[in-house]
């Protein structure tokens, strides 16, 4: 079988899972602020895919993202891979890969082309909190799918897709959870702590 794009001594790659805006992108900027971590949102690459004059892709990633689907991985991996090459190039080896592995095809293909991973963080929060959060943000985000419909249907892609993602990895001893029901500086204090027990930071 080919090698992955990464060896495991060549990068750092955490993935940041957990629901539709439970905080995973704040949580994310606060460690890139104070760290040496690089911040890709799978969700961010596929909105500037889909903005790309002359994409191929753009009109299955506006429509997948509307409806809360997952795109393709093929779309999806190919966008990481080339954004961690150029941060590679950088001298840049710790990513945060943000919302992504979120199908298990994803989490398979990925780890086998691309990089296996170190661990996952899980943000868990109650879906009535993360609607709230959502909400607010919809008055200004101009984001396409935070409406009630696309976050409903995005909250169901959630419990049936990629939880099992997280699962998969729990069996695996890779997966640190932190609650993030309390307030920003709350949770990335907490955030800090748990990374720290399993990493030099
Ligand atoms: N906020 C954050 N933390 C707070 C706190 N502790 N207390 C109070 N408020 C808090 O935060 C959301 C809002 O909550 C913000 O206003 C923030 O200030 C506030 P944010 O940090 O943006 O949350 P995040 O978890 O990043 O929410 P996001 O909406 O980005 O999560 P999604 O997972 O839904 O979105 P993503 O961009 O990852 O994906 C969008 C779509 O892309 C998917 O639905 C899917 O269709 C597609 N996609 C794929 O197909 N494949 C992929 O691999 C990835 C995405
Ligand atoms: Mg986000």
């Amino acid at each position: 079988m080919p090698l992955p794009t990464f060896a495991k001594d060549e990068v750092k790659v955490i993935f940041v899972l957990g629901g539709p805006g439970v905080g995973k992108g704040t949580q994310c900027a606060n460690l890139v602020r104070d760290y040496d971590f690089v911040h890709l949102s799978a969700g961010d690459l596929l909105r500037a895919e889909q903005a790309r004059e002359g994409s191929e892709f753009g009109e299955l990633i506006s429509t997948y993202i509307r409806e809360g689907r997952i795109v393709p991985q093929e779309i999806t991996i190919a966008l990481l891979r080339n954004a961690m090459q150029e941060e590679v190039k950088k001298g840049h080896t710790k990513f945060l890969i943000d919302g992504f592995p979120r199908k298990m095809d994803q989490a398979i293909k990925f780890e086998e082309d691309v990089a296996v991973s170190e661990f996952t963080l899980y943000f868990d929060c109650s879906e009535e909190i993360m609607l709230q959060r959502l909400l607010k943000r919809g008055e200004t985000s101009g984001r396409a799918d935070d409406n009630i419909e696309s976050i409903k249907k995005r909250f169901k892609t959630f419990v049936d897709t990629s939880m099992p993602v997280i699962d998969y990895y729990r069996k695996q001893d890779k997966v640190i959870t932190v609650p993030c029901e309390k307030t920003m500086e709350e949770v990335y204090n907490l955030l800090k702590e748990k990374i720290s027990d399993r990493m030099s930071i």
